[in-house]
């Protein structure tokens, strides 16, 4: 059976002349069987139609078949999740999470490689709450994720101030016209598919929605862990780092996978 991808994405003309630029408003992807797709295109423009931030002076549909034999079937992250008090506590939970994952990683390919930890990594594992910190920062201003390399230390993203965006995935089976409305169901199937990049050791994400203090780690080791706060209400700072490693794979690799690959998760 094939199946069509849906994009949509609407924006808001703001300044005036040289300060002139588009304003994203609201976006939306989903991958469907055809007998879904004219109502999934409408429930989209409606979204698009109906945001808060207002109204749209652009919104573009890309409708796309995609072959079943270029679809790939991924089974979802199994889920837990961690209480904590306060955002403090969660962020400390989730840096000791990744930390362990990359300290992990990083024996099983020095025991495939037989070689030493390359000091860059020795470092950012030593001072890893305060490095990851950093990044963390670094993300805010960002559309996509900061793609950053553990072996290296360096940020392989081609365009640093957008980031890279994962992208053509949806969950399997979902009869839901308007599908994928809420944080969780949409973030275990971005996370899902993530995770099953080439090169990719772990993922960190809070959520950019200032009424949403939620947010996760992620990795195939990991699973997906829910920590139910990683920051305060009404801060509408959030990122998404995604860790790699150029030992594994390449970015360009990695990247088109991210890109291009369509996923549909089973959850
Ligand atoms: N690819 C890469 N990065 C992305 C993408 C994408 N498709 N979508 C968003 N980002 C980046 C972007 O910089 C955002 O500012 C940041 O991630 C956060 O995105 O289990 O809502 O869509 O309840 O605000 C987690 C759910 C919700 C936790 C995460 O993220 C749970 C969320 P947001
Ligand atoms: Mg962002
Ligand atoms: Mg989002
Ligand atoms: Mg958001």
């Amino acid at each position: 059976m094939n199946y069509y991808s849906l994009k949509m994405r609407a924006s808001q003309h703001m300044g005036e002349g040289v300060n002139q630029h588009e304003q994203h408003i609201s976006g939306a992807e989903r991958i469907v069987k055809r007998e879904m797709v004219e109502d999934v295109c409408r429930a989209m423009v409606h979204r698009a139609m109906s945001h808060s931030k207002g109204d749209p002076d652009f919104i573009n549909v890309k409708i796309e078949k995609v072959l079943e034999k270029d679809i790939q079937i991924l089974k979802a992250l199994p889920v837990t999740r961690v209480d904590v008090e306060t955002a403090e506590e969660g962020l400390k939970k989730a840096f000791g999470l990744l930390r362990d994952d990359v300290a992990c990683n990083d024996r099983l390919e020095n025991a495939m490689e037989n070689a030493a930890t390359p000091s860059e990594l020795a470092g950012f594992l030593k001072d890893f709450e305060t490095s990851l910190s950093k990044l963390l920062k670094e993300t805010f201003p960002m559309r996509g994720a900061m793609l950053y390399d553990i072996a290296t230390g360096k940020r392989l993203e081609p365009d640093k101030e957008r980031g890279v965006r994962a992208t053509y995935m949806d969950a399997l089976h979902s009869s839901e016209v308007d599908g994928k409305k809420n944080h969780f169901n949409e973030a275990i199937v971005l996370a899902t598919k993530v995770a099953n990049a080439p090169g990719m050791v772990a993922e960190f994400c809070i959520s950019d929605d200032p009424n949403y203090v939620t947010g996760y780690v992620a990795s195939k080791r990991l699973g997906y862990v829910r920590i139910m706060k990683m920051k305060e209400m009404n801060d509408e700072n959030g990122g998404r780092i995604f860790l790699f490693d150029s030992r594994k794979a390449s970015a360009e690799e990695c990247i088109q996978f991210l890109q291009k690959t369509k996923v549909l998760v089973e959850v």
